[in-house]
């Protein structure tokens, strides 16, 4: 082997600076490309891309990442100004601030509408449409960025393979079933979506007012009232779903092995809301599809017909080209279920079976491909990975919507001081602030650091380096806690504040209550004492070995965390399940 040449100081330093030269001049040529209308005259350098929920690399399936979730990157300076912003005190906004109205999120009509899938032809080879489809959508983004900066923007889907999932679910389905969080309705409900499905489509839309458990029957109903006035195509059902914890407790012996043994079996799942969503169809495909063997299922209110119809789930992982669509072909009805992330879409699936047939997750991203389903040998059911459309949300909301794993939130701060913002989380918390002793009263207003102090001094967070409160574990802590529904944020269409007392008293509101105790009831007597089992069976897919094998890990794992548990943090669980029995705790005036 040939004797390195002797490299001195000097030139090692001047090799560095040239390198650095070069990416320069390279960063400002593309930082051209990305001017926003707002900063005409300064280059800005290329956000960085995040990719989110990387899965270790298989060596038997080497593109298991291609499908992840991924979203413009922060800035280090954005960062660091948020942390600022959250360590200053917070003003509460009014009830009135909680009011949205969908066109200050979405510009219908902008060049932030939805992609659509280029024209093609039989005559295009599968190379020839793959080009085409990435040429169209980098001039999608390019048209986005030449508008605006990612900055002055959400986080959107930039890979362009999840947006191929939603283009052949919209493709190959007779109807649309868009699922929504009711929670945050406005966020997830793009006009250029329903253009898009009833005009330039043709097909029939069915909004899915999903998880009404979270949130005030008379908000539910108003927001019903609102989507219904301003898209008058859609047919709108509520619905929400929930694993069946009874199924799962009576797995728990005390012999691990027979646990694992039974686990096998798939848990099974309850829903509110299939006999509203059967009406739905049975309106739209009237007597051109017999869905008689599905009223026939719900009124029998079980998933014991099926096992035969696991085996049919369907995963056209390379299946990227299209066919013609042909409505109702054989006498089938194909429902695809699209939204954003964690809305509940596959939850909503495995309720509509009556058990667990795909896998769910409170991590968004988790479904990766669309699958397949029967649920009756006329209804096929589609499940379509969530896309986040691009649209006007504060990335803060955003997080507090679900749509970012928590885990990998770079700075938790200001999502929990828009949050603390809109619940009051001190007096829910009963937190003390971490300055009470002072006698000046202006050292005693909450900021989000306060706050994470305070829960991190309650809960006895300490960091094992410095023993200091852990203020970041508190942060995701409340944050993972609001996702889940514990800590309830929630909107209000215009003028509910007004017309609350309308709401109250509208008919519909009483039937709905009557729908959400009997979810609470149902969860209640199904969930007993099987809070570690029910948090690992709602996130794995249990049903192949490898599920078992994860599954005893991950029980050893929670079962050992459970023994670390410190009192404080046994207490702290307490109130935050105080909390949850009573979701509207902070919605009290309503
Ligand atoms: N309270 C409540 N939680 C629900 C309901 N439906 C789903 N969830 C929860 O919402 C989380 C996300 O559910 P998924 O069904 O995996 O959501 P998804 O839309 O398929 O998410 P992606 O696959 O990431 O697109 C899980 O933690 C579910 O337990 C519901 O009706 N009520
Ligand atoms: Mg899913």
């Amino acid at each position: 082997m040939p004797r390195k040449k002797p490299f001195s100081v000097k030139q090692k330093k001047k090799q560095l600076q040239d390198k650095r030269e070069r990416q320069r001049s390279q960063t400002e040529r593309k930082g051209k490309y990305y001017n926003s209308t707002s900063s005409d005259s300064e280059p800005q350098a290329p956000p960085r891309v995040a990719k989110l929920n990387e899965q270790p690399i298989k060596s038997s399936d080497i593109r298991s990442n291609r499908y992840r979730l991924q979203f413009f990157q922060e800035s280090k300076e954005e960062i660091e100004k948020n942390k600022k912003l959250a360590r200053q005190p917070y003003t509460p906004v009014s009830e009135k601030d909680l009011e949205v109205d969908l066109e200050t999120i979405y510009l219908p009509g902008s060049v932030l509408d939805i992609p659509k899938r280029p024209p093609w032809d039989y005559n295009l080879s599968k190379e020839q449409l793959d080009a085409k489809e990435e040429e169209y959508f980098k001039k999608y983004l390019d048209n986005i960025h030449s508008q605006y900066s990612p900055k002055e923007l959400s986080y959107f889907e930039l890979n362009l393979e999840t947006w191929r999932q939603l283009w052949r679910v919209l493709e190959m389905s007779d109807i649309i079933l868009l699922i929504i969080d009711i929670r945050h309705p406005a966020v997830h409900l793009s006009p250029a979506l329903y253009d898009h499905v009833i005009d330039d489509l043709g097909k029939s839309l069915i909004l899915i007012l999903n998880k009404f458990d979270l949130v005030p029957p008379a908000l539910v109903i108003a927001w019903k009232h609102y989507f219904q006035e301003k898209f008058p195509k859609l047919h709108i059902v509520c619905f929400s779903s929930f694993p069946n914890g009874k199924n799962n407790s009576k797995f728990q012996t005390a012999d691990p092995g027979k646990v694992l043994h039974k686990r096998k079996k798939r848990g099974k799942f309850s829903a509110i809301g299939p006999l509203a969503l059967w009406h739905a169809c049975q309106n739209i495909v009237k007597d051109e599809v017999d869905l008689s063997s599905w009223k026939k299922k719900i009124e029998a209110n079980t998933g014991s017909d099926e096992s035969d119809l696991v085996s049919t789930v369907h995963n056209d992982v390379l299946d990227t080209t299209f066919q013609k669509h042909v409505r109702y072909k054989d006498g089938i009805v194909t429902l695809g279920c699209i939204g954003y992330p964690n809305v509940g879409k596959s939850s909503l699936m495995n309720g509509l079976v009556g058990k667990k047939v795909v896998s769910v997750s409170r991590t968004p991203g988790h479904t990766k491909h669309f699958q397949t389903i029967f649920l009756t040998s006329t209804v096929r059911l589609c499940d379509c990975p969530g896309l986040v459309f691009p649209s006007r949300v504060p990335k803060q909301l955003q997080i507090l919507c679900g749509i970012y794993p928590i885990a990998q939130v770079r700075e938790p701060y200001s999502p929990l001081m828009y949050l603390a913002q809109r619940v009051n989380l001190v007096k829910l918390l009963k937190l003390q602030h971490p300055n009470s002793e002072s006698s000046c009263p202006e050292s005693q207003s909450w900021s989000a650091f306060n706050i994470c102090d305070a829960l991190a001094l309650k809960r006895g967070f300490i960091t094992a380096r410095t023993g200091r409160p852990d203020m970041y574990r508190a942060a995701n802590y409340l944050l993972r806690t609001a996702v889940d529904g514990q800590l309830c944020l929630c909107f209000r269409p215009p003028d509910y504040t007004e017309n609350k007392d309308f709401w109250k008293n509208h008919a519909e509101t009483e039937a709905l209550k009557t729908m959400q105790s009997q979810h609470h009831q149902r969860r209640r007597s199904s969930s007993s004492d099987s809070s570690v089992v029910s948090n690992i069976s709602s996130d794995d897919d249990l049903s192949s070995d490898e599920g078992a094998k994860q599954l005893e890990k991950q029980q050893s794992h929670v079962l050992k965390s459970r023994c670390f548990a410190t009192k404080k943090e046994l207490e702290g669980d307490k109130e935050i399940s105080l909390i949850s029995k009573n979701p509207f705790l902070n919605l009290e005036s309503d």
